[in-house]
């Protein structure tokens, strides 16, 4: 172990701002000033180093480096702080019930409008097939989202979730973005806490992150017009926080919007789980041009999607996990994020429609063996932990698996009460 002088040693120090969720304290022996090679960033790595959050001006500064290895060590400082060498992966399935939508937003190549070439609607019973297939396989999640579908009525999703659960108990149903919600509250004629309510009822038990895209009006107008602005997600994602439902969030960057929107973006997430906590992870999700409106754009470059990676472990001092999806990062560069702040890769998949490599025609079986997963992670140096949709990590046996929680952890998950 090389030996770290006083005066190299980054500066430890109490919470200058307090709240629950604020990072763990930074192992100063993991982290060297004289690593810090731009001296742009060696304040910011003194504000990480004593636990003070991150301005939006650090944030740019953070994004404008060319030392990527530095940025990937203060991320990395965190991520360690945090879950040690843990990554985590899940054995899941998408679900993704019909791209018949009445948005028709220009990043995604998933719409279709009703009879359009390629518009396809699974039957309920083609979805329970699905689930059953998945239990078979070992998932332990079912993660089901869609367009928002013009005629089907609020009830054929309560259904849905009531006789998911009833079919596969075990099987936690992660369903339906914010954009989905406030969907089903116009057609329902339901207050959104009315139809949160509801599918909780039904078997709902966390919300994925989808639908935020880039909090910008701007952005908004030129791109997915239409859709539920910034004010909206956020308020429907309040609403689950407050009723003790966990949601993801996530950030769709790489088209046209600016750095400095995105740094906007996740500030309004860190606000949010400071006022009413109850997000688990950023999925920072890197445009996928093929097929799309938006095709004629380059989408994000590797260097860009470890910056915003690592970036995004910075900025949001109070999210627990920063997760990697694979399909969207690539498995090899997500790889690479696991020393650059990224904790989770997500999980099997299996089939994927909303974004194919290769535009519509592109394959929708993409799935990854947990064979791989777990050499992947092993080859960068973390140990490798199955972990359930509220990141508990997953004991199998033969035959089945069940959530390890010690009964410390019992009633809290990563640091929220339930
Ligand atoms: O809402 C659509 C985005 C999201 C493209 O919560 C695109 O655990 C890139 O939210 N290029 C769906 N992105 C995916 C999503 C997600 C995925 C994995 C895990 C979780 C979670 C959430 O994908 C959409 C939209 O923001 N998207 N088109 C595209 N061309």
């Amino acid at each position: 172990m090389p030996t770290i002088s006083d005066a190299q040693r980054l500066p430890t120090g109490p919470l200058l701002s307090a709240g629950e969720l604020q990072t763990p304290p930074i192992d100063a022996a993991a982290l060297s000033m004289a690593d810090i090679r731009d001296p742009a960033l060696r304040p910011i790595a003194e504000k990480i180093c004593t636990r003070r959050r991150l301005s939006a001006e650090d944030g740019m500064a953070l994004f404008e480096t060319r030392d990527i290895h530095s940025l990937g060590a203060l991320a990395n400082s965190v991520r360690t702080a945090r879950h040690g060498r843990k990554a985590f992966y899940n054995i899941n399935r998408h679900i993704n019930y019909s791209n018949i939508c009445a948005l028709s937003c220009k990043f995604c190549e998933f719409h279709r409008k009703r009879g359009e070439s390629g518009a396809y609607e699974y039957s309920a019973e083609t979805i329970f097939e699905f689930a059953d297939q998945a239990a078979v396989a070992g998932a332990t999640e079912l993660h089901i989202v869609g367009g928002l579908h013009p005629w089907l009525p609020f009830d054929w999703y309560t259904g849905l979730l009531s006789h998911l659960r009833r079919r596969h108990p075990q099987m936690h149903l992660k369903c339906f973005t914010a954009i989905e919600i406030d969907h089903f509250s116009r057609i329902a004629r339901l207050s959104v806490r009315e139809v949160l309510m509801a599918l909780k009822e039904a078997g709902l038990g966390s919300m994925p992150g989808g639908g935020a895209e880039v909090f910008d009006d701007r952005v908004h107008d030129e791109v997915f017009k239409g859709k539920l602005r910034s004010d909206g997600w956020l308020d429907i994602h309040r609403t689950a926080h407050e009723m003790g439902i966990r949601t993801n969030a996530t950030i769709l960057y790489g088209h046209i919007e600016t750095r400095r929107e995105r740094i906007d973006h996740l500030i309004k997430l860190r606000e949010l789980q400071d006022a009413a906590p109850g997000f688990q992870c950023i999925i920072p999700l890197s445009f996928v041009p093929d097929g799309s409106e938006l095709g004629h754009l380059p989408g994000p470059t590797g260097l860009e999607d470890i910056k915003m990676l690592a970036l995004s472990r910075l900025m949001l001092d109070n999210f627990p996990h920063v997760k990697a999806f694979w399909i969207m990062q690539t498995m090899k560069l997500s790889q690479v994020s696991l020393n650059f702040g990224v904790d989770d890769i997500d999980g099997t998949v299996v089939w994927y429609d909303i974004t194919k490599r290769e535009g519509g025609l592109g394959n929708r079986h993409q799935e990854q063996t947990v064979a791989d997963m777990r050499r992947l992670i092993a080859e960068a140096g973390c140990i490798p932990v199955e972990r359930d949709t509220l990141y508990r990590p997953v004991e199998r046996y033969p035959g089945g698996w069940r959530v390890l929680e010690s009964a410390a952890q019992k009633g809290q998950v990563h640091g929220f009460q339930t």
